[in-house]
């Protein structure tokens, strides 16, 4: 009965350990935003690219991976979030605009009066 005891005992420690973990598994989810969205420099995913986790409101202060300005310069993109995302033409959300809906992606942006035109990004 003794040794019963004993192994109860150590799966209850173990279950307390298994759901205090579970709330910090759980945080990544409710915290950051992922980072699903993608812009290229170039048409067909090439050149320089930004991957987004969150709204920009201004792409002036941000440069492509390759180092150049990523400001007036998106050609094609990729969409991997759950919702839409919307780029302006102008800073702040404003000017026109062009969304790639969830899960999508437009490999230029040319054939949508849309190339080198992005200076800001919001739907997250
Ligand atoms: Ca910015
Ligand atoms: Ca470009
Ligand atoms: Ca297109």
């Amino acid at each position: 009965m003794r040794k019963l005891a004993l192994s109860l005992g150590l799966a209850a420690v173990c279950g307390t350990a298994l759901i205090a973990v579970a709330p910090v598994a759980t945080a990544s989810e409710t915290g950051a935003q992922a980072a699903c969205f993608t812009l290229w420099d170039t048409a067909g995913y090439k050149d320089g690219s930004r991957v987004f986790s969150g709204n920009d409101s201004d792409f002036s202060n941000n440069n492509w991976s390759s180092g150049k300005s990523s400001n007036n310069s998106a050609n094609s993109g990729k969409n991997a979030c759950s919702h839409n995302v919307y780029m302006y033409a102008e800073t702040s959300y404003a000017g026109q605009s062009y969304y790639l809906q969830d899960n999508s992606v437009d490999s230029d942006f040319g054939n949508n009066g849309f190339s080198n035109t992005a200076e800001s990004l919001n739907g997250f």
